[in-house]
């Protein structure tokens, strides 16, 4: 038992420092454990020449800054598992059971039938337990992801190395960033931030990203071990969960199916959410559960008409998704209904013989972060039919009926594309469903493609 937690206080203080971002200096000061100066296992200076070698020359800053961010953490968790396991990562075994119990909620491969698949995202490896807790539990698929290669060896050793095809049951790993997980990985039935949300550089943009990598339905839970001092804490904003979650498409656990007013009230029902999301996990930390709605539907659409004007001419010819821009000068009332992001509905071109049934679109509200010219908020409509010309100056009618994202700044345009290309998979499917139909079925005739 000379490893128990209990026995270690100064342990606890060290991974509550590690939770805050403290550079590792101070955790070195802080860890006053008698086996921290004899052990390695237990040692943690030494770290700081790893830190060292931070971004190659030549890198922006906002590289560097990312670089220099994750060699720290790299660090951090490679000294996490080349000490005392059961006192860098209390409670593991405990917390996993409870957290796969959370994270599937009752779901499981088998009981989804013939044919399917459970995907589960697991964001910090520590030695593999919540992966293996998530198998048992009926997970088909798990990916585990850390920045620390010799943590993610030391998970993998609970493993079979899985088949090469990756089709079959199997547990992955994978050194990246959360940020950097490709839309093809997923989408995930659930992500799982094992104690490690806090410490990313910019936690709100991970709780982003990671709530586009799961589908409709899915379940997104943030686990920490000792924040309770944090979220209190007003001089440590970093992890403002309400905050985070007030323009994500998540609902505190339980709530989804009353619906969440995804037009304008954003930051109460974000605020709400989160409280009402957190709950006390097994060994005293925190952990919040989040589902993505199955049908991100708003509760009141968002109708809007204006002329189309020209936009950046990037739509059709770089990215082969051409986008009507409607004149954002008239619809201010509508904008500030509608939260930032990318929703679906129904458009049409009254006045134009052809094209004046509705048709199935997607819209972009937003500053397109992912150029440089993206300032000024711009609606731009992709309509799912080909139209063989522009139409500048005509009137447009739109209807938005359901939220999909927020607006995400990518790495580039193919990456833009390929999420494009799912957000029109998803909102063709949404609005296959008869009430999206009924919307505007009365309002005109229906375009079925
Ligand atoms: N631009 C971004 O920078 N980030 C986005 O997440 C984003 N999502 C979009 C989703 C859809 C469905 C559409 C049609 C456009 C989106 N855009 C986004 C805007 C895109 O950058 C813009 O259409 C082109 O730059 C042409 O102006
Ligand atoms: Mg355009």
């Amino acid at each position: 038992r000379q490893h128990a937690r209990s026995t270690h206080p100064p342990d606890r203080a060290l991974m509550a420092a590690s939770v805050r971002g403290t550079p590792l200096a101070a955790l070195t000061r802080a860890s006053t454990h008698p086996r921290a100066r004899r052990s390695a296992g237990h040692r943690l200076g030494g770290a700081s020449s790893r830190i060292s070698r931070a971004a190659p020359p030549g890198a922006d800053a906002a590289a560097e800054q990312k670089a220099a961010h994750v060699a720290e953490i790299t660090a951090r968790r490679d000294e996490m598992v080349a000490g005392c396991v059961s006192c860098t990562m209390p409670d593991e075994g405990d917390r996993g059971d409870f957290l796969a119990d959370v994270a599937l909620g009752g779901r499981s491969v088998e009981a989804k039938g013939e044919g399917s698949s459970l995907r589960v995202l697991v964001v910090g490896a520590e030695t593999g337990k919540l992966a293996k807790s998530l198998m048992h539990r009926g997970a088909s698929h798990v990916l585990v992801i850390d920045h620390s290669q010799a943590m993610l060896d030391r998970a993998a050793e609970l493993f079979d190395p899985p088949s090469t095809s990756g089709n079959a049951p199997c547990v992955r790993f994978l050194r990246t960033d959360v940020g950097d997980v490709k839309p093809y990985e997923g989408p995930f039935d659930a992500v799982v931030f094992n104690d490690t949300l806090a410490s990313e550089r910019d936690p709100a943009a991970a709780l982003r990203v990671a709530s586009c990598l799961v589908r409709p339905g899915s379940t997104v839970v943030i686990s920490q071990r000792l924040l309770d001092d944090v979220v209190q804490n007003p001089a440590l904003p970093s992890m403002d969960v309400a905050a985070m979650v007030a323009d994500l498409p998540l609902e505190a656990a339980g709530t989804a199916a009353e619906g969440k007013a995804m037009d304008g009230e954003g930051g109460t029902a974000g605020a709400t959410s989160a409280s009402a999301a957190r709950t006390e996990d097994c060994c005293g930390g925190s952990c919040w559960t989040f589902e993505v709605p199955p049908l991100y539907a708003m509760r009141d659409a968002v109708e809007m008409r204006a002329r189309v004007v020209s936009g950046f001419g990037r739509g059709s010819r770089q990215m082969g998704v051409p986008t009507a821009n409607m004149d954002p000068a008239v619809l201010a009332p509508q904008l500030e209904r509608m939260r930032r992001g990318v929703y679906f509905g129904f458009a049409r071109l009254p006045d134009d013989p052809d094209d004046a049934s509705w048709s199935k679109c997607v819209i972009n509200v937003g500053q397109r972060p992912t150029f440089a010219d993206g300032d000024g908020v711009t609606i731009e409509v992709h309509v799912m039919r080909t139209m063989g010309r522009d139409f500048y100056g005509e009137t447009m009618e739109c209807v938005a009926l359901g939220y999909l994202r927020p607006e995400m700044r990518f790495a580039g345009l193919r990456e833009l594309v390929g999420r494009i290309m799912t957000d029109i998979g998803l909102a063709r499917n949404c609005l296959d469903a008869e009430s999206m139909r009924g919307a505007v079925d009365g309002k005109n005739s229906w375009s079925a493609d």
